[in-house]
């Protein structure tokens, strides 16, 4: 397959917008801006995607609760064998007597990772619950 070179194109920025850019650049370490730039395309496109809610993204759930609370660890559970094809991987970590931190690895269509992860968060008992969206890395050069 032919190596496709990389794409050129101009853009005009207000000046003190080039200079942040410039110095956020320095501050992140890039050695060069089109690397920052492109980091930067990279990240709204899986926010995007995220958004749009087809084809497939990987993320993580972040769910801390108290396990004492009634059926919480129950309800967690169900909810996760319902859509067992979509987590990879489960972290348990016991914060202190009552909170736990539960990590979950998923990869699957957009909406269907969103839905799962709103339908945890809400769950009674679960005091804070992110979910984190990355790429698959297969469609993001
Ligand atoms: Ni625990």
């Amino acid at each position: 397959m032919k190596k496709e070179t990389a794409a050129r194109f101009t853009v005009s920025l207000p000046p003190a917008l080039m200079r942040q850019l410039d110095a956020m650049t320095a501050e992140k370490g890039y050695t060069n801006r089109s690397l920052a730039i492109a980091d930067m395309i990279r990240g709204e496109l899986v926010e995007h995607r995220q958004k749009t809610g087809t084809g497939e993204i990987a993320g993580t759930i972040t769910l801390v609760y108290d396990h004492h609370k009634q059926h919480v660890q129950e309800t967690l559970t169900d909810i996760q064998h319902d859509h067992h094809e979509l987590i990879i991987s489960t972290l348990h970590v016991h914060l202190d007597h009552h909170n736990c931190l539960e990590v979950l690895i998923v990869r699957g269509p957009a909406a269907r990772v969103k839905r799962i992860a709103d339908e945890l968060i809400a769950a009674k008992g679960v005091k804070h619950g992110k979910l984190t969206v990355t790429t698959t890395g297969k469609d993001l050069p």
